[in-house]
């Protein structure tokens, strides 16, 4: 039968797709931990969009110890002393967004309400620590924004970060949904590679370090959601698009059910 299902779930990705967090958030307490830790490394915006290849801020910090230092980063502390770096990384990074120093991209809360006030089912897919994600919410959108979404998948609760699929497969299996009842918003390469690898379709929204990035395939790839007055510009499918990334599109791009 030529029925297709509805899509009645949105999973999102959260650097880069909620909010540009990489150049002045991530980055800047990666920076903060080394100079606390008395390293003599520093990552510069160029540099860090380079190591962005590499996605978990440990796996990050392991892969640039590897490449300046082979044989201090085959010490079996070296494990111990990214943790460690890490966890104070995070902890300048939750500070950081706390302060405010990060807010959402243009349209994000207003699809996330729509979707929201649709009975659309909402989950979140992330290489990010936990941490990260309550905190970023919890300042840009208000203590109540968690209870936005039925599943949080985050960090190291899959052994493998994007572009391996498995924290697409970990929502899914929480939701007890099917990839084709659902469509997922990336940002990166990495993060497209997974959600298609988990069997999804995505919306692909570009930012500062990733928009040069090939999403051939990609159900959409957008300069963001779009804003009245503020339209998003790209391609759906294979046509030049231009717009407000809204429930009426969704639908009519990918079945998105309301
Ligand atoms: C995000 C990441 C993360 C962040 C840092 O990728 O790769 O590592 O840069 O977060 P994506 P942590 O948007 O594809 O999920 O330091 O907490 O890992
Ligand atoms: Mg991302």
């Amino acid at each position: 039968m030529g029925m297709q299902c509805k899509r009645e779930a949105l999973i999102f990705d959260v650097d880069g797709t909620l909010a540009e967090t990489e150049r002045d958030g991530h980055r800047v307490a990666f920076n903060q931990a080394f100079a606390e830790a008395g390293l003599q490394w520093h990552w510069d915006v160029e540099t860090y969009g380079r190591l962005l290849a590499v996605t978990g801020g440990k796996e990050r910090m392991l892969h640039y110890w590897q490449q300046i230092d082979p044989q201090g980063a085959r010490d079996p502390r070296a494990i111990e002393t990214v943790a460690e770096l890490h966890r104070r990384k995070t902890a300048h990074y939750v500070r950081l967004v706390d302060e405010g120093a990060i807010g959402l991209r243009p349209g994000v809360r207003r699809l996330l309400n729509e979707a929201h006030a649709a009975r659309l089912r909402l989950a979140i897919a992330t290489t990010t620590t936990p941490e990260n994600v309550v905190a970023l919410l919890g300042a840009t959108m208000g203590r109540d924004a968690l209870a936005l979404f039925e599943v949080i998948g985050a960090g190291d609760v899959v052994p493998r970060k994007k572009p391996d699929p498995a924290i697409y497969t970990w929502v899914l299996e929480h939701m007890h949904l099917e990839p084709s009842q659902c469509l997922a918003f990336e940002d990166s390469r990495n993060g497209w590679l997974a959600a298609r690898a988990a069997g999804l379709d995505a919306i692909v929204t570009t930012g500062a370090y990733t928009a040069e990035e090939s999403f051939e395939g990609a159900l959409a790839h957008l300069d963001g959601l779009g804003e009245p007055g503020e339209p998003a510009i790209g391609r759906v499918r294979e046509d030049a698009w231009s717009g407000i990334v809204d429930l009426d599109a969704l639908s009519d791009w990918a079945r998105v059910q309301t």
